[in-house]
């Protein structure tokens, strides 16, 4: 993975439009430590922004037409007409975000102005690594940056997030496109999905993150997600709660039985992980690797048998990774599910030691085709 630097893009938005462009805007993918299908819970999690982007080079023009080009899909062109509604295009992808985030953009009032726009990225697609929050806070600023307006990092999430939950439909929850805002360098952030209230959890200096793609293609993602919302709503209805949030685990213990073993199973996997999530940002804040590991095994093993979003090289992957370790370091899968990433964190000088187990062990064992990707905590697009 080569990082896009601005001088490329320039380069390239100038042989696309004929002109250099006025600026570069980027922002980042991210990697969840703990945490998973909590924040539409209105529960905790623990991500960090990366040193992966979405960049847009952008230059004004004195009409009312969007023009983009991406680079990522063969330099595909679209024209979009900032006076006529926004259409959902079901036989495109990228563009569908441009659309959703203008729309967005126009109905909270923000007066948009034309321009041309070249969106190029390094964060790795359908990985569970937030490309399209990526996407859409890139758009945000771009956009924003054509009509010379500000916004609140919050509300650039909030309306990322509306794009996606009201026009692309999938109805994610606030955390990529929130740590893709606000993300901290060298840090985690522990949000509360609740009030959306951001702490940052530093990493330790001597520690790494290492991700690992598992080369399993995601699949049935939006479906399968929308579902485990869905079914997360249903067990906090059987208990007269609207989120999760305000159940607590002795409650749901005690029902079991009562409630159908799907839903138990459901709300089981969110009210535990929200209290290792709390617990990891503890141990993360101590640099107490044995706590942090054991939280996200655990995690991991929730995942898999209560929430159902794993898959068996994944959990190959994870058992690689942890066996390697040896307790110096922790693993787990990261992101929405079926496919995707595997996120470890370690010191410095035991991420060759997994590295090389997983280049040793893991294809032999699944037949997939493992990528390492070094990663940092970075700073989000608008901190
Ligand atoms: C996806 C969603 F977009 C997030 O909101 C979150 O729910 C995550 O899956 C699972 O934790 O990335």
């Amino acid at each position: 993975m080569t990082a896009i630097t601005d001088t490329q893009i320039n380069q390239w938005f100038t042989q696309a439009f004929g002109n250099a462009p006025l600026a570069v805007v980027k922002a980042p993918g991210r990697v969840n430590l703990i945490g998973e299908h909590t924040d539409y819970n209105q529960g905790f999690v623990l991500p960090a922004a990366i040193n992966y982007y979405t960049a847009i080079a952008l230059s004004p023009e004195d009409h009312r037409q969007i023009t983009i080009v991406a680079h990522n899909f063969e330099g595909e062109r679209v024209q979009i007409d900032l006076d006529q509604p926004m259409v959902k295009d079901p036989s495109t992808s990228w563009p569908n975000y441009v659309r959703g985030v203008i729309q967005q953009l126009q109905q909270q009032g923000f007066q948009l102005a034309g321009g041309k726009l070249y969106i190029a990225g390094d964060v790795p697609a359908g990985a569970g690594l937030s490309s399209s929050a990526s996407l859409e806070m890139a758009l945000v600023r771009a956009l924003l940056r054509l009509s010379g307006e500000s916004i609140e990092p919050t509300q650039a999430a909030l309306l990322g997030q509306a794009a996606e939950n009201h026009f692309v439909g999938c109805n994610c929850g606030i955390m990529d496109q929130l740590i893709s805002a606000c993300g901290q360098a060298s840090s985690a952030l522990l949000i509360d999905c609740r009030d959306l209230s951001t702490r940052a959890v530093p990493i330790p200096a001597d520690w790494e993150l290492l991700i690992v793609h598992s080369g399993v293609k995601r699949g049935l993602v939006d479906s399968e997600y929308n579902q485990r919302r869905h079914q997360c709503e249903a067990a906090a209805a059987f208990f007269g709660k609207t989120s999760l949030r305000d159940l607590n685990l002795e409650e749901l213990l005690a029902a079991e039985g009562q409630l159908d073993d799907l839903s138990f199973r459901r709300a089981r996997h969110v009210l535990t992980e929200n209290q290792r999530t709390l617990l990891a940002a503890d141990a993360l804040k101590r640099a107490d690797m044995l706590s942090l590991a054991k939280a996200m095994a655990e995690s991991h093993a929730s995942m898999r048998d209560d929430f159902n979003i794993t898959t068996p090289a994944i959990d190959k992957l994870v058992a690689i990774l942890t066996n390697a370790a040896a307790g110096e370091g922790g693993a787990r899968m990261t992101g929405g599910g079926f496919g995707g990433c595997v996120v470890a964190i370690a010191p410095k000088q035991v991420i060759p030691r997994l590295m090389a187990a997983v280049e040793r062990e893991y294809q032999a064992a699944t037949g997939c085709e493992p990528t390492l990707i070094p990663a940092r905590a970075s700073e989000g697009a608008f901190a």
